[in-house]
């Protein structure tokens, strides 16, 4: 019998009363031991889970020691967010389940995860299910996954997408406009996407303000991610900051 597992109650119940906020690190940007350090302070500033992966690169031992390193000096949740079935580490508590689906590659929408399958089982990972929508520009993500990206003008297409993810099977939906885009997802493209699915939306890429992170929830996102806003701050005093801010945006939205 299929059971929803920890990791997913976790975010189930935590959106009953508020909106989330995930820090995604790239183990090809940072160390183990920054890894470690942004994590200890997500965690003290309120962050409700932290993600790991990457497109290039974020795999194999590297990959290992940072959701190590991660576990060792926080208590939340770590999620991995693979680029392909490299990405799994056997150290992570959960895995976003991904399916690019609109990649012009089925590799990226059916072929890695079949060849991760086993290795999630193997190593006891939650997986959860999601849809993944690579939205324009879709920076490096949208490159190496040979996405079509979602014109930014085009909402419907995103929600069509979104909705047939949900019908698919998918518990969560994440709108990607890539890391370290110059613009996130339009509003009006959450608005449309949240309007038309039951599910949890997770909106990320370009999300660097406190404004950026409000105005994004205020829209519907239910789940916002950032990662270049923190990995790139320079210090850790400079990343809590930038942090505390996106917070305080996030969660002045109600759910
Ligand atoms: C990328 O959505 C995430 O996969 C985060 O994007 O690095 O721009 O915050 P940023």
């Amino acid at each position: 019998m299929l059971r929803i597992g920890k990791v997913e109650s976790y975010i189930h119940e935590k959106l009953e009363k508020e909106k989330l906020h995930f820090v995604l690190l790239d183990p090809d940007d940072v160390s183990p031991n920054v890894a470690g350090k942004l994590a200890k302070m997500s965690e003290e500033v309120g962050v409700d889970a932290i993600m790991v992966g990457g497109s290039t690169g974020a795999e194999g031992e590297i990959l290992d020691k940072v959701v190590r390193s991660i576990k060792e000096s926080s208590s939340l949740p770590v999620i991995l967010f693979p680029g392909s079935h490299g990405g799994i580490s056997k150290y992570a508590d959960a895995i976003f389940f991904m399916s690019l689906l609109n990649s012009r590659n089925p590799f990226f929408i059916t072929g890695a995860q079949a060849l991760g399958a086993f290795a999630v089982k193997r190593y006891g990972i939650e997986p959860i299910p999601m849809a993944y929508l690579i939205i324009e520009p879709g920076e490096t993500a949208g490159w190496v996954s040979d996405a079509k990206p979602i014109p930014r003008h085009k909402p419907k297409i995103a929600a069509a997408y979104a909705l047939a993810g949900q019908y698919m099977g998918m518990r969560l939906v994440y709108l990607e406009a890539g890391s370290g885009a110059q613009k996130h997802v339009p509003n009006e493209m959450i608005k449309v996407v949240k309007a038309a699915i039951e599910v949890p939306l997770i909106v990320g890429g370009g999300i660097r303000s406190y404004e950026d992170a409000k105005e994004v929830a205020m829209a519907g996102a239910d789940i916002i991610v950032t990662g270049t806003a923190i990995e790139k701050a320079g210090s850790l005093q400079e990343a809590r900051k930038r942090l505390e801010n996106i917070i305080k945006g996030v969660k002045e939205v109600n759910p």
